[in-house]
């Protein structure tokens, strides 16, 4: 049925006469029947990518894109009146996931899809997500984020498993959703979700009954926090999530025609960080009820499954107490101690061992041990863990150990939020990027076209207005298209130093109002959620927010220094910022960020980056070439080392530098203090004068110096156009598309 019948069907009105509200219902409801229709991707062996983050965004458009609708969508709805992107507006967006490693499952997704593989992901069904960011008197509040609507993208399935826990069962029902790639290909996100969820249990804010686990489940998604208490519920979800999916994953199978024995076969299982690690010894309890000796069912369970590694901070490693897991999943117990015990067996170093002396398991341990492969998400990262924090176990087992480095959907990232930038690539170079990320290097023909530099120019400015205006509608803040966008949007963590740009514009308001005037006026703009219980995060977050108070407020300074934070940051503000970016911020400490991906984001969208060698900026920089990117700060080996040796002492940094004191102190200032908390901005004074685990003071004067040279070099608008169709044009590497093929072809081996 096309759009118009569907209309007619369900509202009697024509198009025209109908709200964008009911427009949205009547695409979604066109999308899915067409997107159900496709067949999905086929094979002998299937990949499954199974993951406690799916950070889908907002699916109508990207729907209508990839079934090559939607300019003819577009066109219907012009004549009628109607704008595609108000409509697209309505749309809730789901928030499966706390940041990039969820992202990055998505693209996955899209990139499997559109590469004809047969794959599906595995996950959970969140009925509020992560929680919605609320700012009020200059601090974050959290709320939850419904998405699930009488009508959604999500659809029943009968597929139903008992899930056993310590002492009580709950049923798992499957709902799908299904994932379009570029060409029309589908693949099935299964999102398993527990009937008896309540969502009458949240009280204020997002509190609500920890131990209630019937009713609360999958009501969110845990955040990425050192929160003691919901430690339990996020182990009860992690079965929950793999014993459902580890049921499908042997019933396909056998559907397939495996006899269980040959499972690496007809499938392959890629396990998304530590989260869904019990999917193993889950596995080989399944198989061991099916009449498999334990022997055998280890050696089947080891040949299909694969990790990814996406953290170095030791505080984000998954170890687990054995306690918990006594009271939660009683039944993988017996297992655990085998598998831990074999270990034992062979290797005298202790660090290796699965259960450690303090009875905790090291769930990584357990996907190394018992996996077939081993990776990282960026050269370098791949590189710390083979030499450093993995470095016992690539010893052992070197043959398992590769790098995988991370990728984008340009069908997200560039099609879809750029549009203007798309039809002028496509313009100068044929569609063919659309299919193969590559030819964009074909933009270099362009790079002393002064015509076309000028365009690329104009581009970026409409793209800025649109941002302005959007940020004078929802936050009133009020922006000018002609300074400088600076762009830093991630979570909120001391490791990526969102608390170093603050610096920089502390620094900055000082230089101004001592009568040193940048060139082009700046304008910071920040984004992003800190976990509820992390409490420098959200300190730094009270420390922008009264930043943008006072700064935008002072007339000295702000018609040449402005401050944004934006409220709620997620995939559907990060289309929006991303292709008003002048400049974007990847200044994470060295050596802490595995990979980074809006990195490739804002390259992709011709955005020069100001970052550390960390992560894939050193990717990035090695193909945009030095004179495209800005680099600044001490490397990861000498990172490493000050760790290592114990030598940084933040102090020392701010004793001897008067502008790094000057910075840092008003933070405490009567100025600050006046609008802020004491408390607050107390707290986070002192972390950064005694502490600094991140080490913000060590790279804050290269950072500045830096940064005043990329701020001085946008002065030079055609040198700059220059250095903006560099980074297009190299960016075609970091597609998904490439990312996936990879894995594939050394991983997953699917026919
Ligand atoms: C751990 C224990 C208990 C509860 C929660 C967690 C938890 C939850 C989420 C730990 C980590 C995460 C998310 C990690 C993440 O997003 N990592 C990012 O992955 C990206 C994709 O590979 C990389 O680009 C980023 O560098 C990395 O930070």
């Amino acid at each position: 049925m096309n759009l118009a019948e569907i209309v007619k069907h369900r509202c009697k009105k024509s198009i025209q006469e109908c709200t964008n509200q009911e427009l949205y219902y009547a695409l979604a409801e066109m999308v899915k029947g067409m997107a159900q229709k496709k067949e999905c991707n086929g094979g002998k062996k299937r990949l499954y990518y199974i993951s406690a983050e799916f950070l889908i965004g907002k699916l109508l458009s990207n729907h209508l894109i990839n079934l090559g609708i939607y300019d003819e969508v577009n066109a219907l709805l012009e004549q009628n009146g109607k704008s595609l992107r108000e409509i697209e507006e309505i749309e809730p967006e789901p928030s499966l996931g706390n940041g990039g490693l969820g992202r990055l499952a998505a693209c996955f997704l899209d990139s499997i899809a559109t590469l004809g593989l047969n794959g599906a992901g595995i996950g959970l069904n969140y009925h509020y997500g992560l929680f919605r960011q609320v700012f009020k008197d200059n601090l974050q509040y959290e709320t939850p984020n419904p998405w699930i609507e009488k009508e959604s993208w999500l659809t029943p399935t009968d597929k139903v498993y008992p899930v056993l826990f310590g002492g009580f069962q709950l049923n798992s029902r499957m709902y799908d959703i299904t994932v379009t790639g570029y060409g029309g290909h589908t693949i099935q996100l299964h999102l398993f979700d527990v009937e008896t969820v309540d969502e009458g249990i949240v009280k204020e804010g997002i509190s609500f009954d920890k131990e209630d686990i019937a009713k609360n489940l999958t009501l969110f998604l845990y955040p990425d926090d050192s929160d003691e208490k919901g430690h339990l519920l996020r182990i009860y979800q992690q079965y929950f999530m793999v014993s459902s999916g580890a049921r499908l994953i042997l019933e396909e199978a056998v559907e397939r025609g495996s006899n269980l024995h040959d499972l690496s076969d007809y499938a392959v299982i890629q396990i998304n960080d530590t989260h869904p690690t019990m999917v193993i010894p889950e596995l080989i309890r399944l198989l061991m009820e099916r009449g498999i000796l334990i022997d055998e069912a280890i050696q089947i369970v080891s040949k299909t499954c694969a990790y990814t590694n996406h953290t170095i901070l030791a505080e984000a490693l998954e170890t687990w107490p054995l306690r918990y897991l006594e009271k939660a999943v009683p039944q993988l117990m017996p297992i655990l101690y085998e598998l831990d015990n074999r270990v034992r067996q062979k290797f005298t170093d202790q660090s290796v061992c699965i259960i450690d002396a303090e009875k905790r398991a090291h769930m990584a341990h357990i996907d190394i041990h018992y996996g077939y492969s081993v990776n990282g998400v960026a050269h370098l990262h791949t590189e710390i863990l083979k030499n450093t924090e993995l470095n016992s176990f690539y010893k052992i087992y070197p043959e398992k150990f590769n790098n995988k480095t991370n990728g984008i959907t340009f069908r997200r990232w560039l099609l879809h939020c750029n549009p203007q930038l798309t039809d002028f690539i496509e313009a100068k170079i044929g569609p063919g990027f659309k299919k193969d990320a590559m030819e964009l290097l074909k933009l270099e023909a362009f790079q002393n076209d002064n015509a076309v530099l000028k365009e690329l120019l104009q581009i970026k400015i409409e793209s800025k207005k649109e941002l302005k205006d959007y940020l004078k509608k929802t936050q009133g803040i009020e922006v000018d298209e002609t300074s400088i966008f600076d762009i830093q949007i991630k979570r909120l963590h001391e490791y990526k130093r969102q608390q170093m740009n603050a610096l920089y514009v502390i620094h900055k308001y000082f230089e101004i109002k001592s009568g040193k005037k940048p060139t082009v006026p700046i304008t910071v703009i920040f984004g992003a959620k800190a976990a509820p219980a992390y409490v420098i995060a959200k300190d730094i977050i009270h420390l922008i927010l009264c930043l943008q108070q006072f700064i935008n407020q002072d007339p000295d300074v702000s018609s040449y220094l402005k401050v944004v934070m934006v409220e709620n940051y997620n995939v559907t503000l990060a289309e929006k910022l991303i292709p008003a970016a002048d400049i974007h911020e990847q200044i994470s400490l060295a050596s802490k960020e595995a990979s980074g991906t809006g990195n490739m984001k804002f390259m992709l969208n011709g955005a020069v980056a100001i970052g550390t060698m960390d992560g894939a900026n050193v990717e990035i920089a090695e193909l945009a070439g030095e004179d495209n990117i800005y680099i600044f700060g001490e490397t990861s080996d000498a990172v490493i080392s000050h760790y290592k040796k114990m030598d940084y002492s933040s102090k020392e940094f701010y004793e001897k530098d008067a502008d790094i004191k000057q910075a840092v102190d008003f933070i405490v200032s009567d100025s600050l203090m006046k609008i802020g908390n004491r408390e607050n901005l107390e707290r986070l004074y002192h972390e950064l004068l005694n502490k600094d685990w991140f080490m913000t003071l060590l790279d804050l004067k290269s950072y500045i110096a830096e940064k005043d040279r990329a701020m001085k070099e946008y002065a030079n608008r055609m040198d700059w156009a220059k250095k903006m169709l560099a980074n297009i044009s190299k960016a075609g590497y970091f597609s998904s598309d490439r990312t996936i093929s990879q894995y594939n072809e050394e991983i997953w081996k699917l026919s």
